[in-house]
């Protein structure tokens, strides 16, 4: 049986997206990130990262939640991956796309107005990130033109995990309605059952 360990609210959500379309078996330990569980002794040996999610199948044990998906796919479901080269460097391509490029603005500015007391918000890193957003939407908006999925075909790990980051985006402030094939894409995918049974687990 595989565990995957933290929350669907955290990045751990993305891989418990991917377990659901998997159909595999699993169970999902909760990580008491209050009580500073994920920096213990026993799941540093999990992820010496100290952070979740992390993942055990067997003699298994991954950290990195694009990776876990990777794993997950390539072992339960490879049509997850792609089926020709070209579709799984697809899925590689917009993965990483969504991790290296087009998280980090995103993430600074959910920093800013999430986690940082009022007194100490700084506007200036709010829209110096925002400012990046639109030109990355305008690549993935591009690139979803006449297409359901990313790759032209199937829905992969280049959707799943790209949704995961762009879905952050309305949560700081940022409208997405204007990028009509972004917001096609993202309603094609929320019929997903797999993705529901997800956003049931997100909502706890
Ligand atoms: N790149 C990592 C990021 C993991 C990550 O930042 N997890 C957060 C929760 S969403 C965490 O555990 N933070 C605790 C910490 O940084 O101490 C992944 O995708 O797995």
């Amino acid at each position: 049986m595989i565990t995957l360990y933290g929350s669907a609210r955290t990045s751990a959500g993305r891989c418990l997206w991917c377990l659901e379309e998997t159909g595999v078996a699993y169970e999902n330990k909760n990580v008491d990130m209050r009580a500073k569980e994920h920096k213990s002794e026993a799941f540093l040996k999990l992820n010496p990262n100290g952070k979740v999610p992390a993942m055990v199948d067997g003699d298994v044990t991954l950290f990195e939640s694009m990776a876990i998906n990777f794993y997950l796919a390539d072992k339960y479901k490879p049509e997850l991956l792609g089926l020709t080269p070209e579709e799984r460097a697809l899925s590689y391509q917009w993965s990483f796309w969504a991790s290296s490029e087009l998280q980090d603005p995103i993430i600074q500015v959910f920093i800013q107005k999430v986690f940082m007391p009022e007194e100490k918000r700084s506007q200036a890193v709010i829209d110096e990130n925002l400012a990046k957003l639109p030109a990355f939407f305008e690549t993935l908006n591009n690139a979803l033109a006449s297409k359901t999925y990313l790759n032209g075909k199937t829905f992969t790990l280049a959707d799943l995990n790209t949704h995961t980051v762009v879905s952050i985006a309305p949560h700081v402030g940022f409208d997405l309605s204007k990028y009509k094939n972004v917001d096609a894409w993202m309603k094609a995918i929320s019929d997903r059952p797999a993705y529901q049974a997800y956003s049931k687990l997100r909502m706890g």
